[in-house]
């Protein structure tokens, strides 16, 4: 068994956390910005979201209880979204947490809790970066060109900035377990070989995903649970969840298996939405868990707490549920 992955094959369970100004809106991350509906909330209100980010009763200790009480062995969280902002006190922007009433560094936070209470902390890095200017010409609306412009002159700089920001996140916050890259579209653009080798040369250990145009360690089936148990053959493409099939012929080795995660929400929005009660029961959620770890999945489950910093009450529920599930059904 591969020693690098070996705590992830058996971890079965994580929580995902999207977390970020925009969770004061009840919107979704990013997107309201990207794909604007009419009526809703304008580029302008959504900028100017982190001028009244001031989550006060943010608890890591409460949140890493949480999970360890669902029986969650890891933890995802959002330390850039598409929007750009960072949660984390970055040296190469301004847009970023220690510039809100609130201040202080989230992620160094989490990470310093997750470490004393020996909980797996991976980083959540978006590629497509909406507020950056080498990303895409930040003069028109981020719906004009939300996909980022690879033809301009100032793209290597801003694989620059990619690559100043990851080696802050794998330097300055202790042991990382992943970094779940969402590249969304057209990924070659982002020179994932590259940021393998950094992430490699800083912290051998820390898996990576498939989401920014090379394989990476494992796939991120989306909001679904895939049939058949992936092999190294299938891809999954992340955001359009088409699934592409190569099947050779005959039955596949062990090593032909790929490691997957499916990540899910609870309601419909990956982030705070106080509007969408539409929650999965704690008994869907059970079934989901069983079925990916039957398949040698992995079960990324996401909440997106309030923008208090405390995660709400009907996911509490629903994680303590399935808690009691697991403690009821375990033999140890
Ligand atoms: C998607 C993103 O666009 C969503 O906002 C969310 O972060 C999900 C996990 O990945 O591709």
């Amino acid at each position: 068994e591969d020693e690098r992955t070996a705590w992830y094959r058996r971890a079965k369970f994580g929580m995902f956390i999207h977390w970020g100004p925009y969770s004061l809106a009840s919107v979704e991350a990013s997107w309201p910005i990207m794909r604007p509906k009419p009526g809703g909330i304008t580029e302008a209100e959504y900028r100017a979201l982190p001028q009244r980010f001031n989550p006060t009763k943010f608890d890591p200790n409460a949140w890493i209880d949480l999970a360890r009480t669902a029986g969650q062995e890891y933890m995802v969280f959002t330390t850039k979204h598409h929007d750009g902002f960072c949660m984390f006190d970055s040296s190469f922007t301004d847009y970023k947490i220690t510039n809100t009433p609130y201040g202080k560094d989230i992620v160094k936070q989490l990470s310093d809790a997750c470490d004393a209470r020996d909980m797996r902390l991976g980083f959540y890095y978006s590629p497509p970066d909406m507020h950056h200017p080498d990303f895409r010409d930040t003069s028109k609306p981020a719906s004009e060109n939300w996909n980022g412009q690879p033809e301009r002159p100032e793209w290597p700089m801003y694989l620059q900035y990619m690559q100043l920001q990851l080696s802050e996140l794998l330097t300055k916050y202790g042991p990382v377990a992943l970094i779940w890259f969402d590249g969304l579209f057209h990924q070659e653009k982002y020179d994932g070989e590259r940021f393998l080798k950094l992430i490699h040369s800083l912290q051998p250990g820390t898996l990576v995903n498939d989401r920014i145009g090379v394989p990476g360690d494992y796939v991120t089936p989306e909001q679904f649970i895939p049939k058949e148990i992936p092999t190294k053959q299938v891809h999954f493409r992340g955001a359009d969840a088409s699934i592409q099939k190569e099947l050779k012929p005959g039955v596949p080795r062990p090593e032909d298996f790929q490691l997957w995660e499916t990540c899910m929400t609870i309601n419909n929005t990956w982030a705070c939405n106080m509007h969408d009660h539409d929650y999965k029961s704690a008994q869907f959620l059970i079934r989901a868990l069983v079925e990916v770890a039957s398949r040698g999945g992995n079960f990324l489950l996401n909440v997106g707490p309030q923008p208090d910093g405390v995660i709400q009450p009907e996911f509490q529920e629903r994680l303590r549920a399935i808690g009691n599930w697991m403690t009821v059904n375990s033999d140890s």
